[in-house]
């Protein structure tokens, strides 16, 4: 049973935010959903102070081994969250991890104490992939930011931090140094790669937003590059993720220093990978996947 940040775990296997709707999969798979969760943690999308519509269509488009997705963080915000969303959660059997995002230091602020203060809440996932308002700079593109962020979150709760690491910078480790100097208890990795495609068809951006995220398997050796360098220079717990979509594979990050791995795209596929994945890492039977 891994235990992560003191909170235990059937297996480490558990889902990256924003790839799993367990409200939507209740209402799809009923309470056979419950009796076999996938994960052994649930990570909630990212919310904001506000609520959020996200961006226009086209938010997803397939790309070779992959996907890009800008999807643009659509939610209830805090308030809608906390009040409709969260009592369903808390209904998984699993422990639950909620991540946040805001653009300046008092909302984050506020959205830490507010998530913290619930007992559903096992944990918090900061996801910095955003500008600071008031800097201008993507926080989690930049160590004093992060390190500055956390070192205003830190006081707020005694749950667990996890800093989302953004892989869109040179050196993710430095930050990474920077969330644990802050404070952070562990860090998660990777998020999404910049990218972009242009529809053959319009000759035009194929996302509405003009480029999005990048994931998928075409990922995977470069989130297992920067788990890499992250894990050898940083104390604190990894979860580890970019393109798992077979024990095997998660095989590979947990021996790259990972303490859990994280699916992601490969859940839009079989919605039950993360159970398939967990299996195939407790038996040690890996079956290769299909590739999207
Ligand atoms: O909502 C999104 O478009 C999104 C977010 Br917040 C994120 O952190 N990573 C991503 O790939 N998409």
């Amino acid at each position: 049973m891994p235990d992560f940040c003191g909170i235990q775990l059937e297996h480490p296997v558990i889902n990256a935010s924003g790839t799993y709707d367990a409200i939507v999969a209740r209402k799809v798979f009923g309470d056979e959903l419950l009796e076999d969760f996938p994960f052994s943690a649930f990570v909630s999308k990212t919310i904001t102070p506000e609520p959020r519509a996200g961006n226009e269509p086209r938010r997803i488009w397939e790309t070779p081994a992959g996907m890009l997705n800008s999807i643009g963080l659509p939610n209830k915000g805090l308030e809608g969250f906390l009040a409709e969303d969260l009592p369903q959660l808390a209904d998984l059997p699993v422990p639950l991890i909620v991540s946040v995002m805001a653009t300046n230091r008092e909302d984050f602020s506020r959205m830490v104490a507010d998530v913290a203060a619930r007992d559903e809440v096992a944990a918090i996932e900061l996801n910095v992939s955003c500008p600071n308002v008031h800097s201008g700079l993507i926080v989690g593109e930049n160590p004093a930011e992060t390190e500055a962020l956390l070192k205003v979150l830190r006081p707020l709760t005694e749950k667990p931090l996890i800093v989302k690491l953004t892989p869109n910078v040179a050196a993710p480790e430095v930050v990474a140094v920077a969330a644990e100097s802050g404070g952070a208890d562990a860090v998660s990795l990777i998020n999404t790669l910049k990218a972009s495609a242009i529809d053959p068809a319009t000759r035009a951006p194929a996302l509405a937003a003009g480029h999005g995220g990048l994931s998928g398997p075409a990922v995977r050796p470069i989130a297992l590059q920067q788990l890499r360098v992250v894990t050898a220079v940083t104390e604190i717990p990894a979860i580890g993720m970019g393109g798992i979509s077979s024990g095997a594979d998660a095989a590979e990050f947990l021996a790259a220093g990972a303490t859990l791995v994280a699916v992601g795209t490969e859940s839009f596929r079989d919605p039950k990978a993360g159970s398939r994945i967990a299996n195939e890492l407790e038996t040690g039977v890996y079956q290769r996947s299909l590739r999207i």
